[in-house]
């Protein structure tokens, strides 16, 4: 241990005496964090200071990860807590670094992820009263009246940390509230001169998990159960959407389970793959033309099931909505239908559904359940049938078929490795491409700040160094990713990723929702759809002046190839881009 710094004051001992950022990051050990994502400012010297002092000592210290943009920091701990399920810290410089981190929470807060955001404060003297003081021109223009507006509609909770004193006990709570159920961003904010604050180690209290724990999601009442065990015992057309059940693999487990016994269809809606697409219910990622014919539906942890502005559910259909997240109150509106609701985990649920329904099975439920299953195999076939017959066609040199690309990534992929599919209008391409066996292995984002799956792509490698992260975007999407902090995280911590752009040459999203508002508009009649971006850029150039392994490919013929050179590279210990020149908008 360092010796301690002595502290004229009354309360004079041999009880060791450390500043405020000692115990901040020996909190951050007993809360579990790993890793903090950094982007550091003058708001981190004590914190800085301590980091040296304990690697001299070789204290126990979550590993830091110098991120170049805050971006790539607040992604990189979704990516984390989307392959171990928990919250990491992301440590930003004071208003402006907390700014550019509001996309990141908007998208961890949108995907119910954890992470501890936390930012310094302008030191509040000016004078040299206290350690930490003023002392640079920034000190007096980046302290705003509320700070934590900049992320707050993203945020479970915050706080500007008061004194050293409580820093175990509020890092405990700051946990407690982001891994409880729907898990979300926290924000703790400190100024200098508390991070610099002495406190003897006996005045500071230990706030361990066993003893303060977080929530979890539990069963949900049995009456409730019964009734909907009810319906499907008589149910003609059930079906079932969910989005983010595939997270947790007893959920997965309870849905492929019951979906089987009572022949109900299974469709995903975003945030990831939730059953094996193996499975002989699943039929796909579009519920729409069932909607309307189902009677009973389930929609289970899922934020958007459909659009209703283009599906119009059937006013007989009996709802039950079985979700973690079950009021939504992170949005003024939720539109969608719930006969009844069941808020906890719900694969312990789904369970309960499944052991009612056994005990009340008749042989014509039985007999019905396996004349649906004929019918969804139907379903499943012409899906798979429609994904190969679009696989078929490539493309042309200058517009090579995304369908045909993904296809072929998907032959060089294990079961394991992990999508970041931020594909946009491309999206579907991976979805329907590159068929998963194994639950939360395509991940998609909650929210809609596009930039994000780099920082994933990057976060899930450095959780699952064994498993091969993919980062799908479109040429937007590399734009908002800001790659050239994204290709120096990968070059400096050793984290290959494979980066696979479809470039086609804009913002075809943005065109497209013009044509959809406007389909017979001047915008169309003129073509000027504000969606062009530069057409004669060269990523890989990018990838290439950070040692990536990078290539550019437009010609169909080309791309197996190029695909397995990468894919190569990257298992060997390399990052790879490759920029594909796909159809254009
Ligand atoms: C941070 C952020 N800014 C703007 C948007 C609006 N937006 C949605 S999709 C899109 C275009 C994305 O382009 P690209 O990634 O190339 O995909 P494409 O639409 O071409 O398939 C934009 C600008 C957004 N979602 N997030
Ligand atoms: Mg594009």
């Amino acid at each position: 241990m360092d010796t301690p710094i002595a502290r004229q004051s009354a309360h004079q001992s041999n009880v060791p005496d450390y500043a405020t950022a000692y115990y901040l990051l020996e909190g951050l050990n007993e809360i579990g964090i790993d890793y903090l994502f950094c982007n550091f400012g003058t708001d981190h010297a004590p914190i800085i200071d301590e980091m040296a002092h304990r690697r001299r000592r070789g204290d126990a210290m979550p590993g830091v990860v110098r991120c170049p943009h805050e971006n790539t920091a607040a992604h990189m701990a979704a990516g984390y807590a989307l392959v171990t399920g928990r919250g990491q810290g992301v440590l930003v410089h004071v208003d402006v670094g907390t700014a550019n981190t509001a996309n990141g929470m908007h998208n961890l807060f949108r995907s119910r992820l954890p992470v501890l955001l936390m930012a310094g404060k302008a030191p509040y003297t000016a004078n040299d009263e206290l350690v930490g003081s003023r002392d640079t021109y920034v000190h007096f223009v980046q302290e705003p009246f509320d700070q934590a507006s900049l992320v707050r509609p993203y945020l479970k909770w915050e706080w500007t940390l008061p004194s050293g004193v409580v820093v175990k006990e509020a890092l405990r709570r700051a946990s407690s509230m982001m891994q409880s159920e729907p898990r979300g961003p926290v924000y703790l904010m400190m100024q200098r001169e508390t991070l610099t604050q002495h406190w003897k180690s006996d005045e500071i209290r230990r706030y361990t998990a066993d003893h303060f724990a977080a929530t979890s999601g539990g069963d949900a009442d049995p009456k409730l159960v019964a009734i909907l065990a009810d319906k499907l015992l008589t149910a003609e057309n059930p079906i079932l959407i969910t989005g983010y059940a595939g997270r947790h693999a007893h959920a997965s487990r309870a849905i492929d389970e019951l979906s089987q016994f009572a022949g109900i269809a299974v469709y995903e809606a975003n945030m990831t793959n939730n059953i094996s697409h193996d499975s002989p219910c699943f039929v796909g990622f579009s519920p729409d033309k069932a909607i309307p014919e189902a009677d009973v539906g389930l929609l289970v942890d899922v934020d958007v099931p459909w659009f209703p502005s283009a599906v119009h559910a059937d006013e007989k259909t009996f709802w039950a909505h079985i979700d973690i997240d079950i009021l939504k109150p992170g949005s003024p509106m939720w539109t969608f239908p719930g006969n009844i609701r069941m808020q906890g985990d719900s694969g312990h649920i789904l369970s309960q559904v499944l052991e009612v329904l056994k005990a009340k099975a008749t042989p014509q439920f039985k007999q019905a359940a396996a004349a649906r299953m004929v019918r969804i195999k139907a379903a499943r076939d012409e899906r798979i049938a429609r994904a190969a017959k679009q696989a078929a066609d490539k493309g042309k040199p200058g517009a090579i078929n995304p369908h045909f690309l993904m296809a072929e990534l998907a032959k060089l992929l294990d079961d394991q490795d992990m999508i970041f599919n931020e594909g946009v209008t491309n999206a579907a391409a991976v979805l329907s491409q590159i068929p998963r066996r194994v639950p939360n292995t395509t991940v998609r984002v909650g929210g809609g700040g596009l930039g994000w799956s780099g920082g994933a792509a990057l976060g899930a490698k450095l959780a699952a160094p064994e498993r091969l992260t993919v980062q799908i975007c479109g040429d937007g999407g590399f734009y908002f990713g800001n790659p050239p902090s994204i290709f120096a995280v990968s070059q400096q911590y050793k984290l290959p990723i494979l980066c696979v752009v479809m470039d086609n040459t804009g913002w075809n999203a943005v065109k497209q929702s013009t044509l959809r508002v406007f389909p017979e508009g001047e915008a169309k009649t003129t073509n000027s759809f504000e969606a062009e971006l530069a057409p004669n850029v060269h990523f890989a150039k990018i990838g290439e002046a950070f040692g990536a392994h990078a290539e550019e490919v437009s010609d169909p013929a080309d791309v197996p190839a190029a695909l397995a050179r990468c894919v190569k590279e990257v298992r060997g210990g390399r990052a790879a881009l490759l920029h594909a020149r796909v159809t254009k908008l």
